[in-house]
This record gives structure tokens, sequence and C-alpha cells, in this order.
């Protein structure tokens, strides 16, 4: 008999995704602590500035954490059936090397649990994104300091008991790939003019490969039936032309993100990188049991964020960052605004991929558009949106067909949040507009866009009514 699937499964996971620094606000109430993002005003691939008096639209968000409730209630009514979201380190921890957590900052996510539950809404909760005390890097240089994993486990086990019966799916690190473009927000780490940046890129990571494996462990014996996931930015890469220095250009520069999940899901460090580490003098400090434990405990599944595909060009930089920049436009594609070109396609590819690579569930928990919006006779008709998320949809089920497992797609940006990559409010991916500006002026009033009905029924209807 052929065991093929025609759709999306039953209980495939719809909804929306967020990180508690884009949108919580209230940066130090109730006794949270600085985090990195506190420090960046002009969002995560800029510098990070201690005594900046710029802007920081990430210190109010789009006050999250006084309107969860009336946000909560609207991804409802949109039938969500799981919300992705972090848990801000430094509320927990203030500044992270404390031996015993903040009450405050531990019923907080008690409350945003609770109220998803009450509508029967699965929480997905990220356990770092971007979001390190700022004290663990200033103290202890972030990841490159082994310390961190010993901060790491202490947070994790506090996290693990109080919601061990709230939640069920976890991730440890977003986007770790993104230390080699943003090192700060990625590994939260500095890196100096003078050092080897792939030494401390490759240092910090190995010790969260442990984190992630020990935290893995741990998640699995406190909460039985748990899923820790790698998380992983895995947008489209091609080459340039075909080429074969670009074609094979373009392949070391993949492998180079796809190193991370090699490690993660398949537990081993890939034979290719020896190389690397060789020819730029990079010397991993491991403890003995290091491959062990990344061996015994590998993600569960794989999370990544999928937003457009690049062209990468041979010759050009291939290692600090993960390709894209150096190509030229790719001429078959529309861009956004912010210059991500959309490709639709590249999200059935990319999902092909990596299923032929790990054969464990793909969960896509960020894909979304960001723009302008701007009201026309009190409205937004974002059709614009709605077609970007109709063609990656249908690709997601093409994808199914192909014999993809996929556990849910989480759309990024459920409502209007602060940038990551820039730290404005301009670029918008909500279904619901939040009334808030680049400057940091609006009444944070919310309003349902056309998306907003529009994703209502594609939940509805399980993904088969996209029209
Ligand atoms: P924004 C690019 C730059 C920074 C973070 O990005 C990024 C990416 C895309 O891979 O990663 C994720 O807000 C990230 C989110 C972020 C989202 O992409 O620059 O996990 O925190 O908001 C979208 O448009």
């Amino acid at each position: 008999m052929n065991q093929r699937n025609k759709s999306f499964p039953k209980d495939f996971l719809w909804g929306g995704a967020i990180a508690a620094n884009q949108t919580e606000g209230a940066y130090l109430e109730d006794g949270k602590g600085l985090s990195i993002v506190d420090l960046m005003p002009n969002g995560l691939l800029a510098d990070l500035k201690e005594d900046s008096t710029d802007l920081n639209l990430y210190h109010e968000g789009i006050g999250f954490y006084h309107h969860y409730k009336e946000d909560i209630a609207m991804f409802a009514e949109m039938g969500f059936k799981a919300f992705r979201t972090s848990i801000a380190w430094s509320r927990i921890f203030p500044k992270g090397d404390e031996q015993s957590p903040n009450e405050k900052g531990l019923e907080f996510y008690d409350n945003v649990f609770d109220e998803l539950l009450k509508y029967g809404i699965e929480p997905v909760v990220t356990i770092s994104h971007f979001e390190t005390p700022w004290h663990l890097v200033k103290e202890y240089g972030g990841w490159k300091n082994r310390k961190m994993i010993d901060f790491y486990m202490r947070y994790c086990e506090t996290i693990f008991n109080r919601y061990k019966d709230k939640v069920k799916y976890w991730m440890g690190f977003n986007e770790i790939n993104n230390i080699y473009t943003g090192p700060t927000a990625a590994g939260a780490i500095l890196i100096e003019e003078h050092e080897n940046r792939l030494q401390a890129i490759y240092q910090a990571s190995h010790n969260c490969f442990v984190a992630s494996a020990l935290a893995t462990k741990l998640c699995h014996e406190i909460i039985p039936g748990s899923q820790m996931g790698a998380m992983l930015a895995l947008s489209a890469l091609y080459p340039n032309t075909c080429h074969p220095n670009d074609v094979f250009e373009t392949y070391e520069v993949r492998r180079r993100a796809l190193f991370f999940g090699d490690v993660l899901l398949r537990g081993t460090y890939p034979s290719y990188i020896y190389r690397i580490w060789d020819e730029h003098d990079v010397h991993i400090k491991m403890e003995e049991k290091d491959l062990e434990l990344i061996k015994q405990y590998p993600s569960d599944y794989l999370g990544f964020s999928y937003y457009r595909s690049t062209t990468h060009k041979a010759g050009t930089r291939i290692l600090g960052h993960t390709g894209g920049i150096a190509g030229t436009p790719n001429p078959y594609l529309e861009a956004t605004p912010w210059g991500w070109q959309i490709d639709s396609k590249g999200l059935r590819y990319v999902c092909n991929e990596l299923y032929d690579r790990y054969q464990k569930p793909l969960f896509i928990v960020e894909n979304g558009m960001g723009t302008n919006d701007e009201f026309e006779n009190g409205e937004i008709n974002d059709d614009y949106r709605i077609d970007y998320v109709i063609a990656h949809i249908k690709e997601l089920k093409e994808a199914v067909v192909d014999g993809v497992e996929l556990m849910g797609y989480t759309y990024w940006g459920p409502i209007d949040i602060v940038s990551a990559g820039t730290g404005e409010l301009k670029k918008r991916y909500g279904f619901i507009y939040v009334d808030r500006d680049n400057e940091g002026k609006g009444t944070l009033k919310r309003t349902r866009k056309k998306s907003f009905n529009w994703y209502k029924k594609v939940i509805e209807t399980n993904g088969e009514d996209l029209a």
C-alpha cells in the first residue's frame, strides 16, 4: 500500500510565534535584569552599546507584559493551536548567576501559559532567544565561557520544574547558527578586534551544544513526553549562477548553517568541520564526556525559520556569515521593501533538504512577511501578506505530500512586534496592527488587519481553504 500523506495531519500545530524581548517591554519591571537587547537599540545585527542614549524600542516592546490577556484572546479568536514565545532569561535570573530565581518573573509566565491553556493553545517555548542576561556577557564573556553551561542549566531546571505541567514543546537556542552574523545576539559573545573570530564562534557553539544535550536530557527527565527542539535560521540559499565554483561554494556556505543541525540532531561533529577548523586555526576546548553527551542527547525535532532565499557568489566571504548578502538579486523573485526576496518554492525545497538529511520531524516556527502597512478608511487591507502566506502554505502542503514530517507552522509576528534585525516597528508582520511607531509613539491599540480573518479560516479548515 502507498503510505502517502495527502495533506496536513489532523493534529498539525497552526499558530503564531513571538519572542519575549521583541514584545513584552516592561524591561525593568518586577525585578527583571538587563538583557543584551536592552543595550542594542539598533537591532541585533548592530553593535551592543553599553551607554547608548538612542531610543530602544525593545524597552517597551508592544507592551505584551501588560496586554497579554487581550493578545492571547485574539490569538484564540484566530483559532491558534500553538503559540511560540520565549522566556526572558533575565526575568527569571536577573543577572544570570544567582542561586535562586525571581518569583515575580516565574509568575508572569505561569499567567501567560495558563491563559494559553485556557483556550486550548499549546505553548511552544524558546529558552534562549537573543536575550541573555547582560551580566553574564559582561562578567563571564557569555558562551565563550564554559561556566555558562551551569548558569543555563540552573535556569532550565528552574523552568522545567515550574512549567512541567504546562509546556511540552521546547527549543534550546533560537537560530544558534546566526552566531556567524550576530555573535552577540545568538551566542551572547563580544568579539574583540584582535581575536580569532571563528575560534570564539565555534567555542561558544560547542558550549551551547553541550548545554543543549544536558537540557534535552533534563527536559525528558523532568517532563515525560516533552520534546526539545533545535532551532535554526534556514532560509534557502542558491548559487548565483550555474558556474561550478558558485555551486560548490554555495554548498560550503550552506553547510556552515547545517553544521549546527548536524551536531544537534545527528549527535556528532561532521567530518567537514575539521578542515575548516584547521584552516582557521580553531582549537576547541572540550571535556572528555562532551562528545558522548552530544551523541546521547540529540534534539527531538528541528524548528526553523524561513523567510526568503538569497544567492551566493563564489569568491565572496563565506565565513563569518551564512551567505546570501554576497550574491546578486535573484531576477525571478520579488522582494519586500526590506529587500527580502520572496520565495515560497524555496520553503518546499528546504523542507525536503532538511528531512532528507535528518529524518526528524520539522517544525516551521517562523515564516512571515515584514513590511509597511497603511490604513485606508480605518482598515489595513494586507492582501500582499495574505498572498505571501498562501504561497508558502501551498508549498508546505506539497512538502507534506513529498513525505516530509511536519509538526506545525507558527507564523512569525502574528501581532506587530519590534524587529530583531533592525530594532524598528515599521517592519510589521502582524495579522494584528499595534499602534506604536519607530519614534516610540502610539497608544498600543490593537486592530485586526484583513489577514486576521483570513488566517482564522486557514486554521479552521486545517490549511485546505486558502482563498
Ligand atoms: P526581523 C535576520 C536578522 C535577525 C534575526 O527578522 C533574524 C533574521 C532572519 O533569519 O531571525 C529571526 O525582525 C528571529 C526573530 C526575528 C525574525 O527572524 O529582522 O528569530 O527574532 O524577528 C525576523 O524582520
